[in-house]
């Protein structure tokens, strides 16, 4: 540890990147609260032109973890990222504390996966700065413990993260099931709103778990819906896929709808990019809708069809911004660490 710690100047310190990712067949619901373990498994992609980079810094002088976050400090997300920190602490034998600096391209909670980029671009640069080398797996695993999404950002691509049948969840992990450039899609993000987002994903689906009637027959049909996803995804079937990823996020919606009081995460904008979506696969144009937990619409679409797609919906009225983007990456560490000043 001392050469490494004169080799640095006395601080541990990495910088890392990861993009991310939206989910084509739905996250929503956890079995164990503390290891963040979900009730169902999910199927994402990578995106490419958003991300989130982060600077860990563990010094010797710190008596707390510290976060900047677009460059304001950050309290909410603190516990999270001191959990993430000290479940490498532990590992690694140090105690030292650690100064974040992180930054988005993007809207923050908006529901534009940012807990996803952010804790995924956290775990390996807090695993670079402690010289770790966990595996892509155990960074995954990692990645989870603090957001369950930000398990599928360690990977670039078409991901899937396993259910994983352990008590531990150490089989709860993602999994690269098809590289980006093995089937290029574009990406049409709608953005309909910049406001961060009045009831987050963990309450969210808590919420959903303990009073929508419905949380039976979502687990009971997942399992379906991912070999449908993988399959048509194996066979680079557009239509295949845009028909399962439309039903799993109308799902997971009308899932959250029925919890007490129901979960409304779309507005109205959101339903008119959804309708437009549909009228252009009406006429022959290869694309489809998904929905996280926030107003903004995703549409996935062949890259032939993506500068129609951007057109149409930078058209829906309530569409403020619309951004474009290809599949992206693995999350990596970055080797110039001014990066995220930028
Ligand atoms: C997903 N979402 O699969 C789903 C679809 C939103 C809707 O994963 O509580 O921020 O940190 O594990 O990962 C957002 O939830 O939730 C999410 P936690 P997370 O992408």
């Amino acid at each position: 540890m001392t050469a490494m710690l004169e080799a640095r100047g006395g601080a541990l310190r990495a910088v890392a990147q990861a993009q991310p990712n939206i989910a084509l067949i739905k996250y929503w619901g956890k079995r164990d609260i503390a290891l963040n373990l979900p009730v169902v498994g999910s199927l994402s992609i990578t995106l490419d032109a958003l991300w989130t980079r982060t600077e860990v810094s563990f010094e010797p002088e710190l008596t707390v973890d510290r976060l900047l976050l677009n460059g304001r400090e950050e309290t909410k997300q603190l516990r999270r990222a001191t959990a993430c920190l000290d479940l490498l602490r532990a590992r690694a034998g140090v105690d030292w504390r650690a100064q974040i600096v992180s930054t988005n391209n993007f809207p923050t909670g908006a529901g534009l996966a940012s807990s996803a980029s952010g804790f995924a671009a956290l775990a390996l640069a807090g695993d670079a700065a402690l010289g770790l080398g966990l595996t892509r797996a155990e960074l995954s695993v990692l990645a989870r413990r603090c957001s369950g999404s930000a398990a599928r950002s360690i990977f670039g691509g078409y991901v899937e993260w396993a259910l994983g049948q352990r008590a531990d969840g150490e089989d709860s992990v993602a999994r690269p099931i098809l590289d980006a450039e093995a089937w290029p899609l574009s990406v049409v993000v709608a953005i309909t709103s910049t406001a961060e987002k009045e009831i987050g994903s963990t309450e969210g689906m808590n919420r959903t778990a303990e009073t929508s009637p419905f949380q039976r027959a979502w687990i009971d049909t997942q399992e379906a819906d991912l070999a449908e996803a993988r399959a048509a995804i194996i066979a680079r079937d557009f239509e295949r896929l845009a028909a399962i990823s439309e039903h799993s996020c109308l799902k997971m919606h009308a899932l959250a709808l029925a919890a007490r009081p129901g979960l409304l995460y779309w507005n109205g904008a959101t339903v008119t990019a959804m309708h437009c979506v549909r009228q252009l696969r009406a006429q022959g144009v290869p694309v489809f809708f998904t929905i996280d937990a926030g107003p903004q619409l995703k549409a996935v679409c062949l890259p032939s069809a993506a500068a129609a797609v951007a057109a149409a919906l930078r058209a829906v009225p309530g569409v403020l911004n619309v951004v474009e983007t290809g599949l992206g990456g693995d999350a990596c560490v970055l080797d110039v660490p001014e990066l995220v000043a930028e």
